[in-house]
């Protein structure tokens, strides 16, 4: 679809039209539309950048994930379509797995998503077929059916775009858990130990950039940084903002003039 460059609100259409072409490709779930556009009511809240709350987030997250010994990417049919290439390039700089792991599975999409990612680059991708031979314990979706060589013995995993249970999950089983959602409110949000309360499209080049920034830093100093992280007091503050937003909102001028 055309979107043209002076649009007001062109960087949201286009990351839709990603989304909307990721599933005519087979990658994204139907229902990974709507998931879509619960996220963009919230960005649109939130002003649609990056705010100083996702920023800590995302160094606690670097940190968690160099520390890490098997640190693990899941990743789902919006991740993949919307974040290829960052998927990758943060694998290859904290040394993580990739594992499709789908709430919607299906073989076709579950190949179908290994493929593109391949196409970007990924030398491993765990997840797909017989090789998620393993079960997490308490989890009835078909989220539960991972990789032995992947989330199974992870110490540390990367959930974008989550559901509340599997992150209950993975953090009963001892892992740390990483999630990036919009919604600070969301079952995800208020299970995982790092939450990134930012649009994927632009928390994944940031982690990158931060992850690679971050890696030379001794042990002591990552670790320095995990301590003083606190999940709660990031998602006050981004409810805070929202409420800031709208209060902003509530008191300016609402209506536009067209002429
Ligand atoms: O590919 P599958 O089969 O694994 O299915 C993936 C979806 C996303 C459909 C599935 O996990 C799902 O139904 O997710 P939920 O429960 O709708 O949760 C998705 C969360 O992600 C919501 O809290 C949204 O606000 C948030 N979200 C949506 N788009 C973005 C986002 N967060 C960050 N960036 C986005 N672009």
């Amino acid at each position: 679809m055309y979107i043209p460059p002076n649009h007001p609100r062109r960087e949201s259409l286009l990351v839709r039209e990603r989304i909307v072409e990721g599933y005519k490709k087979g990658l994204v779930a139907l229902e990974g539309l709507i998931a879509h556009g619960r996220g963009e009511c919230f960005d649109y809240i939130l002003g649609e950048k990056t705010h100083s709350f996702a920023l800590k987030a995302i160094e606690a997250a670097s940190a968690a994930l160099l520390l890490a010994e098997h640190p693990v990417i899941s990743v789902n049919g919006n991740t993949a379509a919307l974040v290829p290439r960052e998927i990758v390039e943060l694998a290859e700089t904290v040394n993580a797995r990739i594992e499709v792991n789908l709430f919607y599975r299906t073989r076709e999409r579950e190949e179908a998503i290994a493929e593109w990612l391949r196409k970007h680059g990924a030398r491993e991708v765990l997840g797909v077929g017989g090789n998620a031979s393993a079960t997490i314990p308490e989890l009835f979706s078909e989220r539960r059916r991972v990789s032995p060589r992947g989330i199974l013995i992870a110490d540390v995993v990367l959930v974008p775009l989550e559901d509340g249970d599997r992150t209950e999950a993975l953090r009963r089983m001892g892992k740390t858990v990483i999630a990036i959602d919009l919604n600070p409110l969301s079952r995800t949000s208020r299970t995982a130990s790092i939450t990134i309360v930012d649009n994927i499209v632009r928390a994944m080049p940031l982690l990158v950039e931060t992850a690679k920034g971050m890696k030379g830093m001794d042990r002591g100093r990552l670790k320095e940084i995990l301590r003083r992280y606190d999940n709660n007091r990031i998602l006050q503050e981004a409810v805070k903002k929202i409420m800031e937003r709208l209060g902003e909102l509530s008191r300016s001028r609402l209506t536009l003039d067209i002429g």
